[in-house]
């Protein structure tokens, strides 16, 4: 019964080799990268077979890091060549035996020899005549690493991938009976392997000779390299999937995303009705041929659609928009939020492994501010701990993770984009700044009396979800899938946001109380030139100073508040380029004058005899 055996002739192919002679070519390989010789490296994989990508990344990696270059035909522009270090399977401590196949050979010459008589003796004892051969010494992988390092001459840096499992902890055999039978190796471990090492290297270089020999076969070798992540298309042959497409961010994307050349695919939820106000004018009639704007109904919750949706799509980029985003909302709808923004997130992960697109399509997870909650520290930077506050914070936590997880166990190119507040003129009325900017219309349009809010104090890093979507796409075009702070840096109260609409308005606001009696009082109304374009077509409504048009009401407290937030975006600043370009002000500016719009367009059609009837959307 012999224990692991290696020596010359072993199989040295890197997908099915067994742990010694893997060490061995690998380091080999290694070697070569480090001084720069593709020549012998190319030699190599003709003979022991095809250096696996993620290997060869870290070659090339190698071979950079020592200042050689490296064939244009291997160049490629793959985020994990950064890595220039092995990447060794496990942790490296499981234990195991080696034995060279010389001394096999020896030892069972040695047993035959010993004639019938000893073997005959051996059943009488113990009915078993089976006989351990194996060295009677184990040492851990890492040993066995270091010994294989030593013999090829590798001097460079080695990593464990703690992603590969470790296996069995612990191999010996008992070669008591051997001993007793008068055997003893007689090969050292490290003498094996410089001898195994040496054969290898001369089947490496007769090969060569053969093909230097060989002219024809030298001009038309073709060496198989697959690097389906180094070269990328051009963005008017790329197919982008969004899920989420018929919300503010969903939409804004999927226009850049067209800008760009892109053919889009969205993924819609069946609706009694279209709700897709937020992506009309991007509409293309079905029966129009090359549309490069196509929605499909799915859910986040239906794990069989989206396998479906993105198999027939075959993205080059998913970007996961998708989720029950209001905050309030996920205390009351917890479950569902969870379902839908967690597990969504690993269903749509699941589905590119199910369907082998770990290499094609590229992932972006629509991270949250919500993440850091009860702040640990400020401002927040992809370094600050998260401390989420709401079920919706803790169904994200889940989504964030599930990316990193599958971005390191399966090699994909996953990233999170962790968004603070954005917002515009196509923000869901639900949240509050939309909701401000909208009351603050309506009031002086005269449609609406007054405005309720919950907690004025919340101090938000609020930016526009236009620059936020570029932030998006840039996250996916980067060399290496990474995590990104998306934020402005600058922080405002929700009573800032109050007055900075109605001023836009003319309402000068003052605030008075404290807590649920606080008040925005309306302390004076001056010229609007927002207002005064439309002054022929619709009366300025009769406000009047001392009036009461912002009060707090309890309802809209959350059980947990996230009191304050403010994003750190150097990362992004640095790596993506990225700077917003659209100040808080012209945010405001530019939703208040949208919602003037809205609010003019049911003040011409109340004063004309049409009904205008108000929204029965739950007030969150
Ligand atoms: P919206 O609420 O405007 O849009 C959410 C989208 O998800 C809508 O298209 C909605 O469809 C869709 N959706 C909801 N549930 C499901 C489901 N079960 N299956 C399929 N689709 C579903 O959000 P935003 O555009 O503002 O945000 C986009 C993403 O970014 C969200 O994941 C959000 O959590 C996250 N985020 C947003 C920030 C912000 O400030 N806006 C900041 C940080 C993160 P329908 O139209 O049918 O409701
Ligand atoms: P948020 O956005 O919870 O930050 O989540 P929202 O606009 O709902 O609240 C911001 C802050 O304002 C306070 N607030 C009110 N909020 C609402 N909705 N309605 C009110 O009347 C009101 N009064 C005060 C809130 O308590 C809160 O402190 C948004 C969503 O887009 C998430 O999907 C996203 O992940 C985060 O931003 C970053």
């Amino acid at each position: 019964m012999p224990t692991n055996l290696y020596g010359p002739n072993d199989n040295f192919d890197l997908e099915t080799s067994h742990v010694l002679p893997a060490l061995i070519r690998k380091f080999h390989l290694a070697k070569l990268a480090s001084a720069g010789d593709w020549h012998a490296i190319e030699s190599d994989e003709a003979q022991y077979g095809e250096i696996p990508e993620e290997f060869m990344e870290s070659l090339i990696a190698i071979t950079q890091a020592n200042g050689h270059p490296v064939p244009s035909d291997r160049l490629i522009l793959n985020p994990l060549i950064l890595n220039p270090a092995i990447q060794l399977w496990g942790t490296g401590s499981p234990r195991r035996e080696f034995l060279h196949v010389d001394d096999l050979a020896d030892a069972c010459v040695h047993l035959i020899d010993l004639g019938d008589g000893i073997f005959t003796k051996m059943i009488n004892e113990n009915g078993r005549p089976i006989v351990n051969i194996g060295c009677g010494k184990d040492l851990t992988i890492k040993e066995l690493a270091g010994i294989a390092a030593e013999v090829v001459g590798y001097r460079g840096d080695t990593q464990w991938d703690h992603s590969k499992p470790d296996g069995t902890p612990r191999k010996l055999l008992d070669i008591g009976r051997l001993l007793q039978l008068g055997w003893k190796p007689r090969i050292a471990l490290q003498q094996g392997m410089k001898e195994t090492y040496s054969h290898y290297q001369r089947r490496v270089n007769s090969s060569q000779l053969k093909e230097v020999s060989d002219q024809a076969h030298t001009a038309n070798k073709v060496i198989a390299i697959t690097t389906p992540r180094g070269s990328r298309k051009s963005p008017e042959q790329r197919v982008a999937l969004i899920t989420g497409i018929t919300g503010q961010d969903g939409a804004y994307l999927a226009e850049l995303l067209i800008e760009k050349g892109y053919t889009v695919h969205g993924i819609k939820r069946r609706a009694s009705l279209f709700n897709t106000q937020r992506v009309d004018h991007l509409y293309q009639d079905p029966h129009q041929e090359d549309r490069r704007f196509i929605l499909h109904y799915g859910d986040l919750t239906d794990a069989t659609n989206l396998i479906r949706i993105i198999q027939e799509t075959q993205p080059d980029e998913i970007y996961n928009l998708a989720a029950q985003s209001h905050v309030k909302v996920s205390f009351e709808s917890a479950e569902y939020t969870a379902n839908a923004d967690a597990l969504g997130t690993l269903r749509i992960l699941e589905a590119v492994r199910i369907l082998g697109l770990e290499k094609k399509t590229r992932f972006y997870q629509a991270s949250t501010s919500e993440l850091y909650g009860k702040v640990r520290e400020v401002p927040q930077s992809e370094r600050t701990p998260f401390y989420p506050r709401s079920p919706y914070g803790v169904a994200k936590l889940y989504g964030y993770w599930i990316t990193v997880n599958y971005r390191e166990a399966y090699n994909l190119f996953a990233c999170n984009g962790i968004l603070f507040n954005h917002e515009s003129p196509i923000r869901g009325e639900t949240f509050v700044t939309r909701k401000i900017t909208r009351a603050a219309a309506r009031i002086a349009l005269g449609l609406q009396r007054d405005l309720y809010l919950g907690n004025l104090d919340a101090l938000r890093d609020w930016g526009h979800a236009k620059d936020f979507v570029r932030a998006q796409w840039l996250i996916l075009q980067q060399e290496s899938p990474d995590d990104y702070v998306i934020a402005t840096g600058e922080q405002h109260s929700v009573r800032e946001f109050c007055d900075l609409a109605f001023a836009e308005l003319g309402i000068e606001l003052e605030w008075k109380g404290k807590g649920v009696s606080e008040q925005g009082i309306i302390a004076g109304i001056h010229p609007s030139p927002l207002l005064e374009k439309y002054s022929k077509q619709c009366r300025q409504s009769a406000l009047q100073p001392g009036q009461v048009l912002v009060q707090v009401d309890p309802n809209y407290f959350r059980p947990a508040e996230v009191e304050t937030l403010l994003g750190d975006p150097s990362k992004a600043n640095r790596k993506l380029d990225w700077q917003p370009q659209i100040t808080f002000n012209e945010l405001v500016r530019e939703m208040v004058t949208y919602d003037v719009h809205e609010a003019m367009r049911d003040a011409i059609c109340k004063r004309n005899g049409f009904d205008v009837p108000a929204s029965c959307e739950i007030h969150m």
